[in-house]
């Protein structure tokens, strides 16, 4: 690994002088950029984070304190296999694809600029968290979230200006200019144009979104463009700590509100945030991220799949037969007002596939919170809405449901919207709680401490020096 260059890197950068001058060229306006939209207010302060020093799974991270515009952005990918072959799609068995085919370029390009667009999304949308954090523990933790979402966005650019030319250059620079919820500019997918102003949206955030990062990163880890795939590799060994973030934050405040609840059934009378607002903010999060895997039906997916660019999740792993040209898959959707099956061609339903795999792992964490709360003694439930509820993308976009997914009339949905969705009024009284507790060793009252602290270090340590 060359770390010490100005662009670090493990793609021997230094042999390649045009792509590095290019690089460097692009790297004053990503700082620009970090300056600008990066984490408000804490640019010069030391952040206990971690580090990339190698991309092997052991020991590939170092943890110091960093101050974040030093911090060791850089191009990182899996090593490449030897003799590795295209794994899925009418090329299957075919040496994998080390420059881009020209069929396909415009596919990838798509592909990557949409994935690279969510990284710097992320950033903008969570900038200004720090100035309300609950403990250093989680300030530290969202920190380290933004600086390595700002190194993903390395790696999306590394491959759009090493593989694209002129229009991959044009597309680096557009990342930098698009912003999360500018009417005028905004991000390309509607999750990343969505506030995200309070911790619990935050935690939200990183538990439903981030996680659709990580079926989207392994879809394209097994991808036949093979830079591609050992780009999404690495990133995917950053990202497990994302989900952490988000999963246990989560837990953490409907823990707390359990607690709360043994005190005063009204938890708002002790500053807790009731499962009523929490459940319409995992209604919220959980159906914006259901958009992020794209239509139900989709000849983009198919096609993708066929051209070998974006396989299934564990595709190599999970799966013996790579073509899939005759299997089918039944779906449910609308047909003259009502919900009916229809029989797909599977190909044509791999966003829903890995929509599946989403909703199992989401739900496998909903069932750990309710055990919090069952551990505390309390009798409550949350739960997942129905996939269909409140879309914006796909078969069941322009139409209503109910959480369990009954198809109701539009003025039904509109009358019984502060039930199921945040309101003005909730995040208001979230926003109330946002109080900063920056004393090594404090929190907040409305969210349990962790079980533990970071690599070792109890929860006590000073995690960000302010
Ligand atoms: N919003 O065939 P369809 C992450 C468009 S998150 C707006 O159904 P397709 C992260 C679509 O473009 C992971 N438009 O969809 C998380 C198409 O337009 P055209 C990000 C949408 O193409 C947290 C039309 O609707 N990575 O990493 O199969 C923090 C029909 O589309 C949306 C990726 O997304 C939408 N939600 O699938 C930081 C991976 N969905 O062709 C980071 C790359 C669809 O009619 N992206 N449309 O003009 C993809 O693989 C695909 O583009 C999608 C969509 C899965 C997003």
């Amino acid at each position: 690994m060359e770390l010490h260059e100005r662009i670090p890197n493990n793609v021997n950068l230094s042999g390649d002088k045009k792509l590095q001058r290019a690089l460097e060229k692009w790297l004053p306006n990503y700082l620009d950029w970090w300056r600008e939209m990066g984490p408000e207010g804490f640019q010069q302060k030391d952040v206990w984070l971690r580090t990339a020093v190698s991309v092997e799974s052991d020991g590939w991270a170092h943890f110091d304190y960093v101050k974040m515009p030093d911090y060791r952005w850089g191009i990182f990918l899996k090593p490449a296999e030897r003799d590795a072959r295209v794994g899925f799609g009418d090329n299957y068995g075919q040496p994998v694809y080390q420059e881009v085919p020209g069929e396909f370029r415009n596919a990838l390009r798509r592909i990557i600029v949409t994935q690279g667009d969510t990284e710097p999304a992320s950033v903008e949308q969570q900038r200004r968290l720090g100035q309300t954090c609950p403990s250093l523990y989680d300030l530290r933790n969202l920190f380290q979230v933004n600086v390595e979402e700002g190194r993903h966005l390395w790696a999306m650019v590394y491959l759009l200006h090493g593989y694209f030319g002129r229009d991959g250059r044009d597309e680096a620079d557009a990342l930098l200019e698009r912003r999360s919820g500018n009417p005028d500019k905004p991000r390309i997918l509607e999750a990343f144009n969505q506030p995200c102003d309070d911790w619990l949206n935050f935690f939200c955030f990183t538990m439903f979104t981030d996680r659709d990062g990580k079926y989207q990163l392994s879809a394209l880890a097994e991808s036949g463009f093979e830079p591609l795939a050992r780009t999404c590799q690495f990133m995917l060994t950053e990202e497990a700590h994302h989900l952490f973030v988000g999963e246990t934050g989560v837990g953490r405040v409907v823990r707390r509100t359990a607690q709360l609840m043994k005190d005063d059934e009204d938890v708002r009378r002790v500053g807790g945030i009731p499962f009523d607002i929490i459940q319409r903010y995992i209604n919220y999060w959980f159906s914006y991220s259901l958009d992020l895997f794209g239509g139900e039906i989709s000849s983009n997916a198919a096609d993708f799949f066929a051209a070998g660019l974006k396989g299934r999740y564990q595709e190599q792993k999970k799966y013996t037969e790579h073509l899939i040209r005759e299997d089918s898959f039944t779906l449910t959707v609308i047909e003259d007002g009502h919900l009916a099956e229809r029989v797909v061609p599977m190909r044509n339903a791999l966003n829903e596939v890995l929509r599946g795999e989403y909703v199992r792992d989401c739900e496998r964490a909903l069932e750990r919170w309710n055990k919090y709360i069952a551990d505390e003694g309390v009798s409550h439930g949350l739960r997942l809405p129905s996939t269909r509820f409140h879309r914006h993308v796909g078969e069941y976009a322009g139409h209503s449901f109910d959480l369990e997914g009954n198809i109701i009339p539009a003025e039904e949905f509109e009358s019984r919207r502060d039930e199921w969705l945040p309101t003005a009024e909730d995040r208001l009284y979230v926003q109330s709680l946002m109080k900063p507790v920056t004393e090594p060793g404090k929190i907040a009252n409305w969210i349990a401490p962790p079980a533990t602290g970071i690599k070792g270090k109890p929860f006590e340590f000073e995690y960000v020096r302010l």
